[in-house]
């Protein structure tokens, strides 16, 4: 399916929130071909909010958007690291899915998160190191866990609260990743800050 991300800036017209997919064909296009190419998916906030947290979030999601190709997920992020330094910095999720594997691979670094909610209501929550991009982090681990078709997968910015969960939608709102996304900034966004959600069903 495709994703679907959306906003809720603090600051609008700024948002320091900022996320994409590559490569950026979608629809019809991408999911006829029979082996599907794999997804990269990201989600950036860059730090505070307001005009320059968009500034570190752009620079960012440019990079990711001409880099998406490389293998490893970590190379990515080390790569926003350098392009980050003369910025705020951002904190951001870097993930990947290989619909032939069927696996959902994931680097983050700081206060975004992932969670995969599959279709028996199970849901994996994926926990990014510690640090901040473009400033510093010790560590950084690329975890790769297995996915099915139906699998959610939901990635958001700290905009949310952390508590946030998807046992309480019912099957409907679960398969119309719009309206998804959409419920999820409603109930569970903060009213301090940017909120951004990513959701893609596998
Ligand atoms: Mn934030």
């Amino acid at each position: 399916m495709n994703p679907v991300l959306r906003f809720r800036p603090l600051d609008p017209p700024y948002c320091g929130d900022q996320g994409g997919w590559w490569p950026e064909s979608s629809g019809p296009a991408r999911l006829a071909v029979a082996e599907p190419v794999p997804l990269t998916l990201a989600l950036i906030d860059g730090m505070g909010h307001g005009a320059d947290a968009e500034r570190s979030a752009l620079v960012a999601k440019s990079y990711i958007a001409q880099h998406y190709h490389e293998p490893d997920l970590a190379q990515i992020i080390i790569g926003c690291d350098g392009v980050l330094k003369r910025t705020r910095g951002a904190t951001m999720i870097v993930g990947r899915i290989d619909y032939q594997q069927q696996l959902f691979a994931f680097a983050g670094v700081g206060n975004c998160s992932a969670i995969i909610y599959r279709s028996d209501r199970s849901s994996v929550r994926l926990v990014s190191d510690v640090g901040i991009v473009g400033v510093g982090f010790s560590q950084l681990l690329v975890e790769s866990i297995p996915v099915q078709p139906g699998d959610l997968v939901v990635l958001h910015t700290d905009g949310i609260r952390e508590r946030m969960h998807l046992n309480n939608y019912g099957s409907v709102i679960l398969n119309d990743s719009s309206r998804l996304a959409d419920a999820l900034i409603a109930d569970w966004g903060k009213q301090i800050d940017d909120v951004a959600v990513l959701v893609v069903q596998i």
